[in-house]
């Protein structure tokens, strides 16, 4: 029986430098709420990252609903339902509703030609995906809320270590918003972060995510449990010493894998964009079923059968669930491209620890 090759694998620091660690933690006895590696950490971050401010979280999902709530967005917020739930959950846990728009095929990402038709005088705030670390058009997003006074808060759960012409896309928008997940291409086991402007938005966004105490007897805010402890803190802090290692390797997976796949008709990949730092967090390729000679399904599971394991990100859309299917712009003729690219899209296995045994493997499949 051949071997599983998952989607990911995590990115695991050395476990003699995490004992050594862990051992610090425990004679400080200090194991969580803002210790010594969590501030490490936080600075370390702002360094790697190029960023003026971080706040830690213990997933990517509460720093949105966080950040919704620093910034006291009510209404309407505009997004995209080619994403993981998360993005859509958050604003629905906020009592916000969510108003979907279309993707632009080119990144996946929101199609600024479809924001402005779906602004409303309840709309506050729109919330961008950088699906699989592709930057969105930051320019024109800005300039239509600019334009109509709106919040933009960046889901850049995807986007670690992304820059455009050297600067990190974290510093677009007025935040945005981290996931240290196990299958992300930096993890803290679970985890995560808010990347803001301003040290007094810091301080408010570190208030909410200790229930709202500005000190020991003042709760300034209906705030919420997000931190993060130490240990995580810690292997965070050593996995950030081998992240540009592992976003190499992946680099290397990539171009193997568009070498294999630039003549064959039907399937389209991402190239790397000019200027662009990428991270290489997925891999997706999106197939033409009439050209490819087979579904997406078809092929999805033939790999499967060959214990390839990728994934459907994004399939379903979240416009599709129960919680959202009945709002107007659910319906799939106001997404036509992100329903038709839901039905194309396998991410194939990427990952620091591919190996070319692995990459021919899943290559010979696909190709042949
Ligand atoms: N916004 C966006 C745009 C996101 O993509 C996400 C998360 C969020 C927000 C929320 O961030 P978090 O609150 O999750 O930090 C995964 C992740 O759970 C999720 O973090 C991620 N996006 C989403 C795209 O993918 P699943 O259900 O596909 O994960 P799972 O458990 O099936 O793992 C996938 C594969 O990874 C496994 O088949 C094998 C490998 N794996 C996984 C784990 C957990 C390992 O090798 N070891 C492991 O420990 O959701």
């Amino acid at each position: 029986m051949e071997n599983t090759i998952t989607v990911t694998t995590p990115l695991l620091p050395d476990l003699d430098d995490f004992h050594s660690l862990l051992k610090e933690i425990w004679s400080s006895k200090w194991i969580t709420n803002n210790g010594q590696f969590h501030q490490k950490l936080e600075e370390a971050l702002c360094d790697y990252l190029k960023v003026p401010f971080i706040s830690l979280f213990t997933n990517g999902t509460l720093p949105l609903l966080t950040a919704l709530q620093a910034l006291r967005i009510s209404g309407e917020v505009i997004t995209t339902p080619y994403s993981f739930v998360a993005t859509t959950h958050s604003i629905w846990w906020n009592g916000i509703k969510p108003v979907f728009v279309d993707i632009d095929p080119s990144n996946c990402g929101i199609d600024p030609d479809k924001i402005e038709a779906a602004i409303t005088p309840r709309t506050t705030a729109i919330m961008p995906v950088h699906c699989y670390g592709k930057p969105c058009d930051n320019k024109r997003i800005q300039a239509i809320a600019d334009k109509y006074g709106l919040k933009v808060i960046y889901d850049a759960a995807h986007a670690f270590g992304v820059e455009v012409d050297g600067e990190s896309v974290l510093n677009w928008g007025d935040m945005s918003t981290l996931s240290f997940h196990a299958t992300k291409v930096y993890t803290t086991i679970e985890g995560g972060a808010i990347v803001m402007h301003d040290e007094a938005t810091k301080k408010r966004i570190d208030y909410l995510k200790n229930f709202g105490f500005a000190s020991e007897t003042e709760v300034v805010a209906p705030g919420i449990n997000g931190k993060l402890d130490e240990v995580r803190a810690v292997y965070g802090l050593l996995n950030l010493k081998q992240v540009d290692k592992a976003i190499n390797a992946r680099h290397q997976v990539a171009i193997q894998y568009r070498q294999a796949f630039q003549n064959v008709k039907g399937i389209r990949f991402f190239n790397d964009m000019i200027g662009v730092k990428h991270n290489y967090s997925y891999f997706p390729i999106f197939i033409n079923a009439e050209e490819y000679g087979m579904t997406r399904d078809e092929l999805y599971f033939k790999l499967r059968d060959h214990n390839i394991l990728g994934r459907r990100y994004f399939y379903p859309l979240i416009s599709t669930f129960s919680t959202y299917s009945g709002l107007p712009s659910a319906s799939p003729d106001n997404l036509p491209n992100a329903t038709r690219i839901a039905n194309e899209v396998i991410c194939l296995p990427m990952h620091h620890e591919l190996s070319s045994d692995d990459i021919n493997r899943i290559i010979e499949l696909i190709v042949n």
